[in-house]
């Protein structure tokens, strides 16, 4: 057994958070050996949802559930936090405008990012799932200037696992056969699945791409309106696959990427593939369970290439709106 590992989950009486907290609670975000004290960050009128939550989670009797204790201050929900899980965000209301959001969740994480600089362990690892998920990491790192911006990343793991679930069906492979799927850019519906570089058991993904009918009117939509699908179908937005990927994302970022494959997060860019420093931008990321690295080297065709300029045009005015609004 290693020492339990300290995480804060924000949103936690939320949908998201509802699926999240008990495969956590089961060992399923840092791996079967690894107890885990949960600090779980609620707004006051929803901390009695979270108390029912905590009381199932003590009802599962978990192995490997050290504690869970609930705080409506980030500074002390992020007391020691090794890692933080930032679900919890302001969705769009009516006749929002998108600096009223960025404006609203610059509210959240600006404050949530001081609490993380002042209160965290000093190897705390941030994902940041709650939309916009790009800009709302970019607001929590730029508040929390002791803390080593490759720390924080943005969630692009579930656009990453539709990519791969949508790529299999059309190669007819199963989903383990399907690898080196990149999301480029802003999780939102500018992303740019790319196919030309991935993978489907032994055929390539630029092959499959030659399909140009699937590849523009079906595969890049469907995956970049998955979300909105989910809602249409289900009444509600996608809550078991997003915990799923977000469990993903912290299993690769401290278990490490498979040899031979990589995954996509939203990390702070340093210049990679021409994207502007310092915007959180999705890229295809390999983990060392050190830390993400981008993976160097791919090369864009026209096609790709105008796709990812405009997810990253978006998020530089994203950045730019932020700014704006003296948020970093
Ligand atoms: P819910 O509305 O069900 O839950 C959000 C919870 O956050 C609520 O319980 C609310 O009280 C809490 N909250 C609000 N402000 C808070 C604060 N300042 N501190 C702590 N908690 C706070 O949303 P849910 O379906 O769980 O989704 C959560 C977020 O994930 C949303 O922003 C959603 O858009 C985003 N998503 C991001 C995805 C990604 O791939 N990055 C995919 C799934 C999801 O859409």
């Amino acid at each position: 057994m290693t020492p339990p590992v300290t995480v804060t989950v924000t949103g936690a009486a939320g949908s998201i958070g509802y699926s999240l907290l008990f495969r956590t609670g089961a060992g399923q975000l840092l791996g079967s050996d690894t107890p885990v004290r949960l600090r779980l960050l609620e707004i006051p009128s929803a901390v009695r949802v979270a108390e029912g939550v905590a009381m199932e989670l003590d009802d599962c009797a978990f192995p490997l559930l050290d504690s869970v204790d609930i705080f409506d201050d980030p500074r002390q929900a992020f007391e020691g936090a090794n890692v933080g899980l930032l679900v919890g965000a302001r969705p769009r209301g009516k006749g929002m405008e998108r600096a009223d959001l960025l404006q609203a969740n610059g509210a959240i994480f600006a404050p949530q990012g001081r609490a993380i600089n002042d209160a965290a362990a000093d190897d705390v690892r941030i994902l940041v799932v709650g939309n916009p998920a790009n800009s709302n990491a970019l607001i929590a790192a730029s508040n929390a200037p002791d803390v080593p911006k490759e720390r924080f990343s943005a969630m692009t793991r579930l656009d990453h696992n539709r990519a791969i679930a949508q790529l299999a069906k059309h190669a007819g492979v199963h989903q383990s056969q399907v690898r080196r799927m990149s999301i480029w850019g802003n999780h939102s519906t500018t992303q740019y699945p790319d196919v030309f570089h991935a993978l489907a058991g032994d055929r390539t993904g630029a092959e499959l791409a030659q399909d140009a009918a699937w590849l523009e009117h079906d595969f890049i939509p469907t995956v970049a309106r998955r979300g909105a699908a989910i809602i249409e179908a289900r009444g509600a937005s996608s809550q078991a696959s997003a915990a799923d990927a977000a469990i993903d994302h912290v299993r690769d970022w401290f278990g490490g990427t498979p040899s031979g494959d990589w995954t996509s997060a939203a990390v702070w860019s340093t210049g990679h593939y021409g994207v502007p420093d310092g915007l959180m931008c999705s890229f295809p990321v390999t983990s060392d369970g050190k830390g993400w690295t981008v993976v160097d080297g791919l090369e864009h065709g026209p096609f790709s290439q105008a796709r990812i300029d405009a997810s990253i045009a978006e998020l530089v005015e994203e950045r730019e709106a932020v700014r704006a609004l003296g948020l970093i």
